[in-house]
C-alpha cells in the first residue's frame, strides 16, 4: 500500500552486536476491533494508518500507524481474524495491550542464528511473511524477559 519510510530501509554496514540489531522497527499492541481501533488513534492521538492488511498465515489484520513525521518506529495494531489465532489467544488471557517489540535486522536468518546461540528460542525454524512482505520471526517470550521480540527483515524494496 505504501513505500517502506527512509528509516525503514536497511543502511549498509550498520549493526549492534552479532545479532544486528539496527532499530524499533515497531511496536505491537493487540486490539479486538482493527477499525475502532484505527479510529481511536486518528481522532485522539491523531496517527496516520500507512498500511493495511490481512495476513492469513497469522490470522491476523493488521495496521500499521506513523507517528510524527514518520521517520521513527511505527505502531502496529493487530486484531484477530479467526478465534485460535496467537492474537485471539492473548486478548483471551491479556486482554488489550502490548503484545510485541520488534527490531529490524537486514539479515533475519543470522538474526535468529546468533539468538539461537545464545540458547534463546526461535518460534519457527525459517522465516515467514510478515508486514508488506518482510521476513519475519520471533523469540519466545519466555526467553527474553517476559517479551515477545520479533526481528523483522523488510522487503528488498
Ligand atoms: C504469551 N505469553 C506472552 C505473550 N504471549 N508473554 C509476553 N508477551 C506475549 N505476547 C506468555 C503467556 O502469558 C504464558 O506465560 C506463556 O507465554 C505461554 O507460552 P506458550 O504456552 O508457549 O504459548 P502461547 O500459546 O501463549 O503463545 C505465545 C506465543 C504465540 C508467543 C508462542 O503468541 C506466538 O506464536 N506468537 C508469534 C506469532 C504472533 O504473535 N503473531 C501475531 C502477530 P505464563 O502464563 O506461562 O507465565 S503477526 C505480526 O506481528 C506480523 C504479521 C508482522 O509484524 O509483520
Amino acid at each position: 500500500m505504501s513505500e517502506l519510510p527512509p528509516s525503514a530501509r536497511v543502511p549498509e554496514n550498520l549493526t549492534s552486536g552479532e545479532v544486528g540489531l539496527l532499530r524499533v522497527d515497531h511496536v505491537g499492541i493487540a486490539v479486538p476491533d482493527l477499525d475502532a481501533a484505527l479510529r481511536f488513534y486518528a481522532d485522539v492521538f491523531g496517527l496516520r494508518c500507512v498500511h493495511e492488511e490481512t495476513n492469513e498465515e497469522q490470522g491476523v489484520r493488521e495496521a500499521m500507524l506513523e507517528v510524527g513525521d514518520g521517520d521513527g518506529p511505527r505502531l502496529q495494531l493487530l486484531a484477530p481474524a479467526r478465534p485460535d489465532s496467537a492474537i485471539a489467544k492473548f486478548l483471551d488471557r491479556s486482554g488489550p495491550g502490548l503484545q510485541q517489540l520488534a527490531y529490524t535486522v537486514a539479515d533475519v536468518e543470522a538474526a535468529s542464528a546468533a539468538l539461537r546461540a545464545h540458547g534463546l528460542r526461535l518460534l519457527y525454524d525459517s522465516p515467514r511473511r510478515g508486514t508488506a512482505g518482510s521476513r519475519i520471526n520471533f523469540v519466545h517470550p519466555k526467553d527474553a524477559g517476559g517479551v515477545l521480540v520479533e526481528l523483522v527483515e523488510p522487503a528488498a524494496d
